[in-house]
Formats: C-alpha cells, structure tokens, sequence
C-alpha cells in the first residue's frame, strides 16, 4: 500500500482583515518587525500513526508548505496513493480539506485525526472516508485491520487515555527536506490536569497527566537528531513541568546531549530552584507560559489555578529569568472583563517585567474549548471561517469594547511590544540577562 501522510500548510501571515498586514506589507517585513523568524517544525500526530503500518507498505511524509507555488496545484497533487492520512489544528482545517477533497476524487481512501477533527467530527468527515477523534494510537490499529478488511468504519472514537508507557516513538526516518525545518517537536507528557476556559486540548487529551518513561524520551531526542542538521527541541507537551520530580530526572538527563530546547509550562516551575538551576545547566532556552492576562477579574472567571498564582507571577518571572531562562508569556486579550484600558496595562506589566519575549493573543474561541460552546450559545461567534482562526482576527463578539476597538489595542500593542526601543533594551539588557544559548 502507497500511504500519503501529508501535513497541510496553516495559512500565511498576511491576508485582509489581519491585523499583521495593518502593521507590515510583506513576509521579510514581518521578520524583520518581529525580529524572529517563523516556526517550522514536522507533524508528531502523523509520524506517530506513521510507527504503525508494517515494512512493506510505501510511505511518503509529505509538509504541504516545502510545495506551496504561488499558483496552482503543489507537484505531489499528481501523484497517487491508496491512502491519505492528514491531520491539523483549526487553523490547518480548510488546506486539509482541499487536500482531503482533492485525493478523495482521485480515489485515495482519506483518513483525518487531530485537534480541528477531534472537535468538529462530523465536519471533518464530510471531507474523508474516516475520522479518527481523540488519541490516535488508540483505535488506529483497529483502523487499519478494516481497512484491510474493507469494512472501514465512518468514525473511530478513542475512549480512553493511552498510558504514557504504551506510545509508539514517531517515525522520523520517513521525512524528507528536514534542512527546512527550525525546531523538532518531542513530547515528553500529555494532557493537562487544570482547566482553562479557551483552551481545546481535552479535545484530544483530556485531563489525566501522564509521563512518558525518560529513557524513551531521551532515545526519542537521539533518534530525531540523526535526521535535523539544525536541532533545537520544542518540546510538545501542553504543560511540562506539573510533576516537579519527573521534570527533574527528564531535564537532569538532558544535559549531556548538549542540544538546545524550549517547553510549554505553567508558572509553578518556580517554585522549584533546584529544577530553575537544572533548565539554564540543560540549555533550555526559554519557558512558553501561559500568563494570560494581568486582568484578576478576567482570570477568575476563566482559570482558576490561574487566578490563585497570578499575585506572586512578578516574583515568579523574575525568578525564572535571574536563573537564565526567558520566559516567552503568553498572553490574551478581549476577555469579557477585558475594557480598552487593559492595552496599557498589559504594556505595562510586560514592560515592568522586562519580560523576554511576549506573545500576544486576541482570544479566540478555538472548536473544542469550552468558551466556544459559551459564546456560540451566546450567539456572539462572528465568523467560522477557519483560515481566520490564528491571534490574528477577532472572531467573536467582545463585551466591553467594540471590535474596532480590540483591534486598534491589538496594534498598538504590537507596535509597542516591537518598538525599536523595547529591542534595543532587549538585546542591551535582558538578552544577556537569560544568556540565550542557541
Ligand atoms: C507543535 C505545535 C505547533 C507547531 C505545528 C507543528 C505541526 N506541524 O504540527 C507550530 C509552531 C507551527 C504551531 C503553530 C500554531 N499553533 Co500550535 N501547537 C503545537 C503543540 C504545542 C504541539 C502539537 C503536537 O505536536 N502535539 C503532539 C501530537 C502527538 O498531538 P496531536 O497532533 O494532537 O496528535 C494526536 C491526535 O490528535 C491524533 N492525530 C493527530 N493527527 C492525526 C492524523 C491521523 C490520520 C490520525 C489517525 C490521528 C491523528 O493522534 C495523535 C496522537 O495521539 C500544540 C499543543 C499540544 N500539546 O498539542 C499546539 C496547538 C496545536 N497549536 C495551537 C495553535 C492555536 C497554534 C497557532 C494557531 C497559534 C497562533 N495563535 O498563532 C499557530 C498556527 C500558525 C500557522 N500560521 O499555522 C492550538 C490548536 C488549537 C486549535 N483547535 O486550533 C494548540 C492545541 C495549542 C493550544 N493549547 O491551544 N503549533
Ligand atoms: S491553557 Fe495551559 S494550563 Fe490551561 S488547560 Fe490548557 S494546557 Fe492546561
């Protein structure tokens, strides 16, 4: 059998109506604003179901974006494969469509998992022959003994949480071009025990937070560095650090390999200096943490673990960035409590704290999060239109500002988030402060 795994490209940074192409007018102009450039790393959903088909089938990894042409269809639309699996988050949901669409009439069986798919199953499935919703590596091996068989069911719901111990290690060998991508995704846990308002990975995880056995995940950081010239670990874990002694052994393990990394954690990572000393010795370059909101009000009604941390957060991110690690905050803005007074005050909480690097978000009501469900009984979602679906657009209704006014306070906070004094001061001050190893 001839399997397509084909990750579709999210959309491009610059599109009417996003507030990116307010600011800049071309691709190197926003490097150039941000001062970064963007993110790329391989889909871990599809090189995990890759680990399950057996030596003689075909396999061919395909990352949609490495073929875009700025007209027409990408060279791989002409070939042909018996089975298609793809995957995505929202914002990836309309490319994987077409591309679904497109091999469906060329006779391809299609199969869709992921994040969009898991929240939005029958949607996806007027797209593809099967969907698979939650977990994968739960009901995929049922999947492909149907297949088989030819009695491939429309949906496979996986019921239950794998145990951490269980997971196949991904198929990196099966990629191509690994030159074009900047970072490795590698999860060391999966779910997430607290409970935010507009987050959508229960969708897929649920709540139980589980480990992956360290050896596994250490011969997992191996394995994928045979095939990346440029290395650097993002790890894909949506919290991290929750268990303080796991973290501890993972990251203690680590040092040796010499690589670079980054995590996604929540902020009671400071709370522990021996784990703070271990990340800037392991060359963890910067923790991404969800901060959300300076707003208390706010962050009462939509995180509760959240709201009881957020007095001591200025504490807690100086503490992380004296050990030499950046804190990346993830913020939000248009929360219900959120008036056209929270730009400055946000600005102001970033500036105060000389926080590293600041990731600014307007909320948006992702599929499969719980303020979705609130806001469309609420008839206040504004548009379903996937391809808006990045921090880019507002797509809701917000309470006590106008959608004008949201994004006006989007802008000039992004003007001021990347003024030429706030790099100047970053690179003067905080960028030998966190002695950025990469
Ligand atoms: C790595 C990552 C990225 C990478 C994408 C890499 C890639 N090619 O996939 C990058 C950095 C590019 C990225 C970007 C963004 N991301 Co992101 N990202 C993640 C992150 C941290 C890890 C994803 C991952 O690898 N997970 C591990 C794998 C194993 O899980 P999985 O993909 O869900 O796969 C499992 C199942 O879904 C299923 N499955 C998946 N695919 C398939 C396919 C088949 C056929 C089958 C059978 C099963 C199956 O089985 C798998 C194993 O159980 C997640 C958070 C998270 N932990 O999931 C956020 C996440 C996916 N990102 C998110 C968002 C919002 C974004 C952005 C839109 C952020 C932004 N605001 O700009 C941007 C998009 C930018 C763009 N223009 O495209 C959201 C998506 C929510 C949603 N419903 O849309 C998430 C869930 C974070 C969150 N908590 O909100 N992201
Ligand atoms: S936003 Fe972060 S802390 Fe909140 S539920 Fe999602 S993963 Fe957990």
């Amino acid at each position: 059998m001839k399997v397509g795994l084909i990750s579709p490209m999210g959309v491009e940074s610059f599109y009417e109506g996003n507030i990116l192409s307010d600011i800049c007018k071309s691709y190197e102009e926003l490097i150039e604003f941000t001062g970064d450039d963007l993110e790329c790393m391989p889909s871990l959903g599809l090189l995990i179901m890759a680990s399950f088909f057996p030596p003689e089938d075909e396999l061919r990894y395909i990352e949609d974006q490495f073929y875009r042409t700025k007209k027409g269809d990408p060279s791989y639309f002409d070939e042909e494969f018996d089975l298609i699996l793809t995957s995505g988050f929202t914002l990836q949901a309309p490319r994987a469509y077409e591309i679904a669409d497109h091999f469906r009439s060329k006779g391809s069986i299609v199969v869709i998992g992921g994040q969009h798919a898991s929240s939005l199953p029958e949607e996806a499935k007027e797209h593809a022959d099967s969907v698979v919703v939650g977990e994968g590596e739960d009901v995929f091996p049922a999947l492909l003994e149907d297949l088989k068989n030819g009695c491939l069911r429309p949906f496979y719901y996986s019921g239950r949480n794998i145990p951490a111990d269980q997971l196949p290690s991904p198929r990196f060998d099966i990629l191509e071009k690994t030159e074009k991508y900047n970072k490795v995704a590698i999860q060391a846990t999966r779910g997430c025990p607290y409970l935010c308002e507009f987050c959508s990975i229960k969708a897929v995880y649920g709540n139980k937070y589980r480990k992956k056995p360290v050896d596994v995940v250490i011969n997992e950081i191996a394995e994928a560095k045979k095939y990346f010239p440029d290395f650097h670990v993002a790890f894909a874990d949506e919290n991290m650090m929750v268990d303080k002694k796991y973290s501890k052994e993972l990251v203690r393990r680590l040092i040796p390999l010499g690589i670079t990394w980054e995590a996604y954690c929540d902020i009671s990572v400071a709370d522990d200096d021996e784990l703070l000393d271990l990340l800037r010795e392991a060359n963890c370059v910067e923790l991404e943490i969800g901060i959300e909101t300076v707003n208390q009000a706010a962050l009462d009604a939509v995180s509760p673990w959240k709201a009881k941390r957020a007095p001591n957060y200025k504490e807690s991110i100086k503490k992380i960035q004296d050990h030499g690690v950046g804190v990346m905050g993830l913020f939000m803005i248009g929360f219900d409590q959120d008036d056209p007074g929270i730009f400055r005050k946000m600005w102001d909480f970033i500036r105060e704290n000389d926080i590293f690097e600041a990731d600014l978000a307007i909320l948006n009501p992702l599929p499969g999060s719980p303020i979705y469900e609130r806001l469309k009984r609420e008839g206040r979602i504004l548009s379903e239109d996937w391809t808006r679906y990045s921090w880019t657009q507002i797509n809701y209704q917000p309470k006590l500002m106008t959608v004008e006014e949201l994004k006006n306070g989007m802008i000039w906070l992004q003007k001021k988030s990347h003024s030429p004094e706030w790099m100047e001061r970053k690179h003067s001050v905080l960028n030998p402060r966190v002695k950025r190893l990469c």
